[in-house]
């Protein structure tokens, strides 16, 4: 096992993995940029290098600083977390010439999934159901269309280099082909600087499901069921849960299998992701991403599997250290993302220093966190701050569970996404199981702020007169009679603002 390594991330993240190494006995190295001086991840962690100014070009992207710290620290491994360099096959081969074990997938592994036309073709080959469409990208217009009409129309035309929505276009109408094809050429040449593009049948209400695999270097290739991914926004992930309302147990192995399939037509090693867009009882390979990712908790928590401990434990040479469990999923889990970022203002990126922090805790509640009382959250990095997460016996008492600490969750400084999530989890789609990719935009009213000007200045008026009462009482309102409380109320016992704002 190692002795050291060095967290190349930040925020979360790096809290996070610090704990699986000390648990493993590692001593764990942090690095940080100027503006992470103070982070929680430099203070926790037992030895912290800084890395270069706040951009992240010049820290936490720059590959020969982050190996030269790891070997300046004497550290065996680097785990580069999820973002910034971790799905970057070039990082893990200078890694792994400089003597360091890179905890994740070869370079090679990650450069064949980050193709995506490649990838696809890999897929195929091993059996995993893709999406009808074109084999390879499309040479020209006149190709496309042809294509088109073979999947048939709506179509979808994607970047053959890259992920992430760039380059996507749906056509619905043969007409509209000519300019879609040309728009998403310029758009894939601009983002990836490879404009080739291919068409696919278009999916037009598909669930986002994906599957966790682990894989180690002794021939074990297992899956950890799957996570249900489909509340986001702009391909950014907000509520995940574990397992999905709508997976059975045989889909469930089904699914898995077709992932492990998946991993081993790669040769992959270490934990990554098999996504699948789910629609109507049909599964289809989307990507395989090559990291950990942000929302790894739900699965630990219905599995009991501590994943970042396995990467560790297999990047060094280890057997996996589990036996796949027929139980899983045990119980059911939610997870919020909490982000400096304004749902009520088109998610726009808020910033601040954290004045005040109250974290949930309690029965089935975690919370993997990477701010303090008194950071600076700025721009120069991702918005997340932490992640809330709850385990409970049945999706149902998951969704109370969450609510419940989404209302114990305080914190002020900037604007964050807690307000939406409540609202979420009050929503009767959600509650439901009613999901779909779609999901963001089909509920405007998570969008809207319910507090018109002149309420929140009556809001204040009664607030300032309850707090020179002597005052207590239970803000709870079950204005819809759902059973699901009015997202202002915030359950009994809040302060006297809080209740103020109880709209009855
Ligand atoms: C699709 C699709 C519908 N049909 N492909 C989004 C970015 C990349 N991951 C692939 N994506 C999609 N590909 C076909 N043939 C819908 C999406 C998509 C999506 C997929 C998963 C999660 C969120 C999404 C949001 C918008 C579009």
């Amino acid at each position: 096992m190692f002795d050291r390594v060095l967290i190349a991330n930040r925020g979360e993240i790096a809290v996070r993995v610090a704990r699986a190494c000390r648990e493993l006995g590692i001593t764990p190295v942090a690095v940080y940029s100027e503006p992470d001086r103070l982070s929680p991840h430099v203070l926790e962690a037992g030895e912290a290098v800084h890395i270069g100014p706040a951009a992240a070009s010049e820290s936490y992207l720059d590959m020969d600083g982050l190996i030269d710290a790891a070997l300046e620290a004497g550290a065996d491994a680097i785990h580069p977390g999820y973002g910034f360099l971790a799905e970057n096959g070039e990082f893990a081969r200078r890694v792994e010439e400089a003597g360091l074990t890179f905890v994740g997938p070869s370079g090679d592994a990650i450069d064949a999934m980050g193709n995506k036309t490649a990838a696809r073709a890999r897929m195929e080959e091993a059996g995993v159901p893709v999406i009808p469409g074109s084999e390879s990208a499309a040479e020209d217009e006149e190709a496309a269309r042809a294509a088109a009409e073979e999947v048939g129309f709506p179509v979808m035309l994607k970047a053959a280099a890259g992920g992430g929505g760039k380059g996507m276009r749906i056509v619905r109408d043969p007409g509209e082909l000519g300019s879609a094809f040309r728009s998403a050429t310029s758009e894939a040449e601009q983002a990836f600087g490879d404009g080739r593009v291919y068409v696919e049948r278009f999916l037009d209400r598909p669930r986002h499901i994906e599957i966790q695999i682990l894989a180690d270097d002794h021939g074990n290739t297992v899956h950890l069921g799957e996570r249900e991914c489909s509340i986001q926004r702009r391909h950014q992930k907000l509520v995940e849960e574990a397992p999905s309302a709508v997976i059975d147990e045989a889909t469930r192995e089904e699914m898995g299998q077709v992932a492990v399939r998946a991993a081993r037509a790669v040769d992959y090693r270490n934990a990554g992701t098999v996504e699948f867009l789910y629609q109507d009882g049909e599964y289809f390979f989307l990507e395989m991403n090559t990291r950990i990712q942000v929302e790894h908790p739900v699965t630990e928590l219905v599995t009991g599997v501590d994943l970042v401990r396995e990467q560790l434990r297999v990047a060094a040479g280890g057997e996996i250290g589990f036996e796949p469990d027929p139980e899983w999923p045990r119980g059911h889990s939610i997870e919020c993302r909490i982000s400096g970022e304004d749902p009520f203002n088109g998610f726009l990126p808020s910033t601040g220093r954290i004045r005040s922090l109250q974290e949930p805790s309690g029965p089935g509640v975690r919370w993997d966190g990477g701010i303090s009382e008194g950071f600076e959250v700025g721009l120069d990095y991702d918005p997340l701050l932490a992640k809330l997460v709850v385990h409970d016996r049945s999706r149902e008492a998951a969704i109370e569970r969450m609510r419940r600490a989404l209302e114990e969750l305080e914190i002020s400084g900037l604007s964050t996404t807690q307000p939406f999530h409540l609202g979420v989890m009050d929503e009767p789609d959600f509650r439901a199981g009613r999901l779909s990719i779609g999901y963001v935009d089909e509920h405007p009213e998570l969008l809207e702020d319910e507090l018109s000007a002149g309420e929140t200045e009556r809001a204040a008026r009664v607030a300032a007169a309850l707090l020179e009462e002597e005052g207590g009482g239970d803000g709870a309102v079950d204005e819809a009679g759902d059973g699901a409380r009015s997202r202002r109320s915030t359950g009994g016992g809040r302060s006297a603002w809080r209740r103020a704002f109880d709209p009855r």
